[in-house]
C-alpha cells in the first residue's frame, strides 16, 4: 500500500508541487462548490498567485452537499493532483491553495464563521446551473424548500443564498465590509443573475438586508472555461503508479484554460492577470461567444452523441455526421453574438474543434447531459430565439433541444436508465408516460423547463422541435440529420 499525499510526503513526487510554504498562508477567499471544475481552474490560478508570493489568497473550500471532496482530500492537508492531459502526454502538477475544506450540512455554523471572518475578501462559487434556485421565469424560487428552510433557520442555511445573505447581515452589523461575490457558473451574466436572485432573498428576510446586499455588495460577473471529466478509478491508479503516493482524488483536464472576469473587488483581489486571466469592464461578449459556442455545441454533441452510441465527446465528435452538424451549429449561432466586441468567432471555433478531439480526456457524454433543462436556455435557446427574431431559421440549434427530449425519453429503452439526470427527471417522466401528440408534449416540456417563456417567437421555436422530434421517433439521429442534408459523409468530400 502506497502512502497518502501529504504535506508530509510530497517533497519527492515527479510532478510540479507548490513552492511556497503553505503553512504561513491566510485565508482570503472562501469557495462554494469545490469540486473538480474549481479544482482545475480557479483554485490553479489561485495557485500561481500564492506562489508569487501573494500570500492571502487561501482558499477555504465549501461543499454545500456531500462530505465527498472533504473526505478525499482532508487526509492531504488539501492536496491533490491536477492531471493536463493531451495527446503529447500527462503533465501533473499538485496544487496546494485549498487550505481547508468545510461540509456545510455537517457545519453551517463553521461556514458562517469563515464566511464573517475579516480576512476573507471574496466569495467564489461553481455551484452548478441548478443550485441557484431560479423558478421557471428566471426569479428567485421562492417556494423551494429549501429557500423556505432557509428564510425560516438564517443561522443554519442549507442553500447558497441562506448563507450569503446571512454572512453579509453579519459582517454588515459587526462592521466587516462586505466580500465581493464571484460568480463562477455557466450562466449569462452570472454575477448580475446571483446579485439579482440574492436580492430578491435578502428582502424576503428584511427590506434593510436587501437593500445592503443591492447597494453595498460587489458581483463582477466572470466566463471560465476549462474542460473537466470526471475522474475515474483507472485515473486513480494511473496517478498513484505515476506519483509514488495515493491520491482520493486528482482532477484530470485539459492544457486549454481561460477566466474572463469583470474587474469591481472593492475589497481587492489577487493579481490574477499576471497568470493570464483577462480583466475587462464587460464579460457579456465572452460569456455569450463560450455559452452559444462551447456549451451549445457540448450540449449538441451530449445528446446527439448518446442517440447515436458515442460514449465520449471525441468519438461523437470524430462521427461526420455530428461533427457536420456542429459546424453547422456554430454558422447558426455565430450571427447571434455581439459583433462590436472584438471578439472572432472563427479562430475560436477552431480551436475548440482541437479541444473536443482531445482523445486523452474521454469526456463523457453523458456528464455533460446532466441538467439540460438548467443549461439549455443560455446554450441553445437564446440564440434560437434571436435568429427567429431576425426572420432566421434555427434548424440546428432546434435540434439540440429536441435531442435533449429524445435522450431524456430513451433512459429505461435505448439508453440505461439513469444514464444521466435532471432535476425536471419527475414531471418528465410522466409527461412521457401520457403518449401526447408531438407538438402537445414539446410545448408541454417548454411549459414544465420554462423554455421562452413569455417570448413571442416561442411557439415557432417548439414547431422546429417538434419536427426534429418526430424524426427521432421515426428513424432516430440519422433521420434527424437526413432531413437537415447531413449524410454520413465527411464534410466536404464527395462535393
Ligand atoms: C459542459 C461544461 O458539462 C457540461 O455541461 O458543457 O462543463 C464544459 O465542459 C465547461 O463549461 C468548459 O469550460
Amino acid at each position: 500500500m502506497k502512502k497518502r499525499l501529504s504535506n508530509l510526503t510530497i517533497a519527492n513526487v515527479p510532478a510540479a508541487i507548490p513552492r511556497y510554504d503553505r503553512r504561513a498562508i491566510m485565508p482570503g477567499i472562501v469557495h462554494l462548490g469545490v469540486g473538480a471544475f474549481h479544482r482545475a481552474h480557479q483554485a490553479a490560478y489561485v495557485d500561481a498567485c500564492l506562489a508569487d508570493g501573494e500570500g492571502d489568497w487561501g482558499i477555504v473550500g465549501v461543499s454545500l452537499r456531500s462530505p465527498d471532496t472533504r473526505d478525499a482530500l482532508k487526509p492531504q492537508d488539501g492536496l491533490y493532483t491536477l492531471a493536463i492531459r493531451d495527446s503529447a502526454g500527462e503533465q501533473l502538477q499538485v496544487i496546494g491553495s485549498i487550505q481547508s475544506l468545510l461540509v456545510a450540512p455537517e457545519d453551517p455554523g463553521a461556514v458562517l464563521a469563515a464566511l464573517t471572518d475579516p480576512r476573507i475578501r471574496i466569495v467564489t462559487l461553481t455551484i452548478t446551473e441548478k443550485a441557484y434556485l431560479r423558478a421557471a421565469d428566471g426569479t428567485l424560487d421562492s417556494a423551494h424548500p429549501d429557500i423556505v428552510h432557509d428564510l425560516a433557520n438564517p443561522g443554519s442555511p442549507k442553500t447558497a443564498h441562506g448563507f450569503l445573505a446571512e454572512a453579509l447581515a453579519r459582517r454588515s452589523i459587526a462592521g466587516t465590509p462586505p466580500f465581493t461575490v464571484l460568480c463562477c457558473d455557466n450562466l449569462p451574466a452570472n454575477g448580475a443573475t446571483l446579485h439579482r436572485l440574492l436580492i430578491e432573498f435578502a428582502k424576503l428576510r428584511d427590506a434593510d438586508l436587501g437593500r445592503y446586499v443591492a447597494d453595498e455588495v460587489a458581483f463582477p460577473s466572470s466566463m471560465v472555461d476549462r474542460i473537466v471529466p470526471a475522474t475515474t478509478d483507472a485515473d486513480r491508479a494511473r496517478i498513484a503508479d505515476e506519483l509514488g503516493l495515493e491520491d482520493a482524488w486528482p482532477v484530470m483536464t485539459e492544457p486549454f484554460r481561460q477566466w474572463v472576469i469583470e474587474d469591481r473587488f472593492p475589497a481587492g483581489r489577487p493579481a490574477w492577470e499576471k497568470f493570464g486571466v483577462t480583466m475587462v469592464e464587460d464579460v457579456r461578449p465572452f460569456e455569450d461567444m463560450k455559452l452559444r459556442l462551447l456549451n451549445g455545441a457540448h450540449s449538441g454533441i451530449a445528446y446527439l452523441g448518446l442517440l447515436s452510441g458515442h460514449a465520449t465527446v471525441d468519438r461523437a465528435f470524430a462521427d461526420p455526421a455530428i461533427r457536420q452538424f456542429v459546424d453547422r451549429l456554430w454558422a447558426e449561432a455565430i450571427p447571434t453574438l455581439p459583433q462590436d466586441a472584438g471578439l472572432d468567432p472563427i479562430p475560436y471555433t477552431a480551436e475548440l474543434a482541437a479541444r473536443f478531439s482531445n482523445t486523452a480526456l474521454a469526456h463523457r457524454t453523458a456528464q455533460i447531459a446532466n441538467d439540460g433543462s438548467q443549461k439549455l436556455p443560455q446554450r441553445v435557446i437564446a440564440s434560437a430565439l434571436a435568429r427567429l427574431e431576425a426572420g432566421l431559421s434555427p434548424e440546428h440549434l432546434s435540434l439540440v433541444v429536441a435531442a435533449w427530449i429524445a435522450a431524456c425519453a430513451a433512459r429505461g429503452g435505448s439508453l440505461p436508465e439513469g444514464h444521466f439526470t435532471d432535476p425536471l427527471d419527475a414531471a418528465l417522466g410522466d409527461l412521457f408516460g401520457r403518449n401526447l401528440p408531438t407538438t402537445t408534449m414539446a410545448e408541454a416540456v417548454f411549459d414544465l423547463a420554462g423554455f421562452a417563456i413569455g417570448h413571442a417567437e416561442r411557439q415557432k421555436l417548439i414547431e422546429f422541435v417538434a419536427t426534429h422530434l418526430v424524426h427521432f421517433k421515426q428513424g432516430g439521429p440519422k433521420l434527424a440529420f437526413a432531413a437537415l442534408g447531413i449524410g454520413n459523409e465527411p464534410p466536404g468530400v464527395g462535393g
